[in-house]
């Protein structure tokens, strides 16, 4: 398997390989900022898997992940990174 491992592959978030078998996957979301390790090391996962994810930013320097409705909806530990993973297994 070929990686990837320009920086615009990584934050991208496009594998550099297709998967084999899977029809076409719609995209995990990973919540969170690029420049967090934990949020990296999700990134870094998908990349290695080929699942195809896309960054909603959540800016924990402006406190966004302590936003009620962060905590409601996302993770309710106040917290990045957050998954929703839904659409892509459901689709498979
Ligand atoms: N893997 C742990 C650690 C995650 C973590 O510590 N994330 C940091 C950023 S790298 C964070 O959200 N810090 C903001 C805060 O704790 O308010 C978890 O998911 O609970």
């Amino acid at each position: 398997m070929q990686f990837d491992s320009s920086p615009d592959a990584f934050l991208s978030g496009t594998p550099s390989t297709n998967r084999a078998s899977a029809g076409p996957a719609r995209p995990i979301k990973v919540y969170g900022l690029t420049v967090s390790p934990n949020v990296q090391m999700v990134m870094w996962v998908c990349l290695e898997l080929s699942i195809p994810f896309e960054i909603e930013k959540v800016d924990i320097t402006k406190g966004e992940q302590k936003a009620e409705t962060y905590l409601a909806t996302k993770n309710p530990f106040g917290r990045i990174p957050a998954m929703d993973v839904s659409a892509y297994f459901w689709d498979h």
